[in-house]
């Protein structure tokens, strides 16, 4: 808070739990309604005092690009935390760090572009357009990329000169730390950015309450999302929301098999499935269906499930026992409600594993649409596999969701995969591919995946208000009243 680290005044401390050993990793605090709302102040007071809302884009850029060299000297202790606290491979989490690092480089480029209008609106009136920060913005992020996720909206929010206050997921927060401290070896005013641990209902809800915080940007579930929306309402603060999904992912007959069957299993299984654009409805041709879902099925087997650190894994741990829980219970759903489970299913408990949260890949097929496995997303390594007749089938199974995160089409013949992705409701799209993601491209859901986006120029424009200055050229009485 404010350049310092403070302590909270809780005694009460959230034990930090390595999800693939169950060690205790570390104590975190757990921050009060009113540090909370002592953290908004500072940023609110930061802001107002223009330290870095009144810098020029030019001195900003230079911060972002401090902050993310600092990221890249710093990719093995990054890494090395988000292993330990996620759970994740290692090479994801690297993966991570890099796209972190790019992130702040890609917004430090976007300030040196120009970023408004200007126009003739009529005869001797100039109209200009201009982008202004919002003022404080209050940041609340998940525990499946809790350093990535953070920086999408950490490295937007300052761009655009507005004071930020981070709250990271009360599971995962050691890279959030390590990001703050920094950012804090950086030029970066003290009070712009501050980050307050502590849980959800607490500290997330505070953030979304205040009448001091300008926007509430959100990445979580659609149940915390509609809570955070309601929250909001008494400011009417602008709110972002990035939330589920239960993404459909298209195989016809005519896909270059291995090529399906790669991204597929990429599409699901990354990350254990705990990505929000996870393609966890996997709709297959009739033609292709037997031998699709047996090379699925082989190639799924062979995924070699372990600790993110061990360099030999390839899937990591669920990130804690509550969310490990969560998709057994899903699983045990799943073979009530008729489905075929084909694979997997368990915890897995064999060369140590078992003091960890290890799943194994899991696969479903013979669901149909009502099942609670295809429409509710699980965020694990759960997979449900449906038939599919034809073109315009495919399409309305793809849409009969809530969600409309992402989606994918496979197929050799590209005027069909172009007309049919362009039917899927979805703002995050594939063709013959999955996951691949872009900075210069906006992230965002349809429907009840989210309101926004992130990334892109989109990602710069959710954190600014927008002006109009008209200017008269020739200033001379309008005369209306004569
Ligand atoms: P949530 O339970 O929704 O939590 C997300 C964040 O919101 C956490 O920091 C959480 O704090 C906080 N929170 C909880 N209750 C709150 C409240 N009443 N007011 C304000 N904040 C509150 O999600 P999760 O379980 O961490 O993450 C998984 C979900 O996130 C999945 O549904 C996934 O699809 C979604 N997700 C979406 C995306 C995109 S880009 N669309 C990306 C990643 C994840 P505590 O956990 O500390 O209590």
């Amino acid at each position: 808070m404010n350049g310092n680290w403070v302590e909270s005044s809780n005694p009460e401390k959230m034990e930090i739990i390595n999800p693939a050993t169950q060690e205790v990793i570390a104590r975190a605090p757990l921050g009060t309604k009113e540090e909370t709302n002592e953290a908004i102040k500072i940023a609110k007071q930061t802001f107002e005092s223009a330290v870095w809302s009144g810098q020029s884009p030019k001195e900003r850029a230079a911060v972002l690009l401090q902050i993310a060299d600092k990221l890249q000297e710093n990719i093995d202790v990054l890494t090395d935390l988000e292993v330990q606290n996620n759970g994740k491979t290692r090479r994801e989490a690297q993966s991570d760090v890099e796209e972190a690092a790019s992130t702040f480089r890609y917004y430090a480029g976007l300030l040196t572009m120009p970023n408004g209008q200007s126009y003739e609106a009529s005869g001797d009136i100039q109209t200009l357009i201009v982008k202004e920060p919002m003022g404080v913005a209050g940041l609340i992020v998940p525990w499946n990329f809790p350093l990535l996720m953070s920086v999408w909206k950490i490295a937007p929010a300052l761009a655009a000169g507005n004071s930020i206050l981070l709250k990271p997921a009360e599971i995962t927060p050691m890279t959030a730390v390590k990001l703050f401290e920094l950012m804090d070896e950086t030029d970066l005013p003290k009070g712009a950015a501050n980050l307050i641990m502590g849980v959800g209902s607490v500290v997330g809800q505070t953030i979304a309450e205040s009448n001091d915080v300008d926007i509430v940007s959100f990445t979580g579930s659609t149940e915390v999302g509609r809570r955070i929306m309601q929250a909001a309402s008494g400011n009417l603060k602008k709110v972002s929301l990035e939330l589920g999904g239960k993404s459909p992912n298209i195989i016809f007959d005519d896909a270059d098999l291995e090529t399906a069957v790669d991204y597929a299993l990429f599409g699901i299984f990354l990350g254990s499935g705990q990505v929000c654009s996870s393609g966890s409805r996997l709709l297959v041709q009739e033609g292709i269906y037997d031998t699709f879902v047996e090379k699925f099925v082989e190639k799924a087997k062979a995924i070699r499930v372990g600790p993110g650190n061990d360099e030999h894994s390839q899937m990591g741990a669920i990130v804690g026992e509550k969310h490990f829980k969560s998709i057994l219970d899903y699983i045990r759903i799943g073979k009530e409600e008729g489905a075929n489970l084909v694979l997997g299913g368990n915890r897995i408990e064999k060369d140590g594993l078992d003091r960890g949260f290890f799943i194994e890949p899991t696969v479903f097929t013979h669901v149909t649409s009502d099942m609670r496995i295809v429409r509710e997303e699980i965020f694990g390594p759960v997979v449900a596999i449906q038939k599919f007749k034809g073109e315009e089938e495919a399409v309305r199974i793809a849409n009969d969701t809530d969600f409309g995160l992402a989606g994918a089409v496979f197929s050799t013949d590209h005027n069909k995969a172009i007309r049919v992705i362009k039917k899927v409701r979805a703002g995050i799209t594939w063709v013959n591919a999955y996951h691949l993601t872009n900075i210069q491209a906006p992230w965002g859901g349809y429907k009840q995946s989210g309101i926004g986006r992130s990334l892109s120029t989109y990602g710069l424009d959710e954190y600014q208000e927008t002006k109009q200055i008209n200017i008269h050229l020739e200033p001379k009485p309008i005369g209306w009243f004569e």
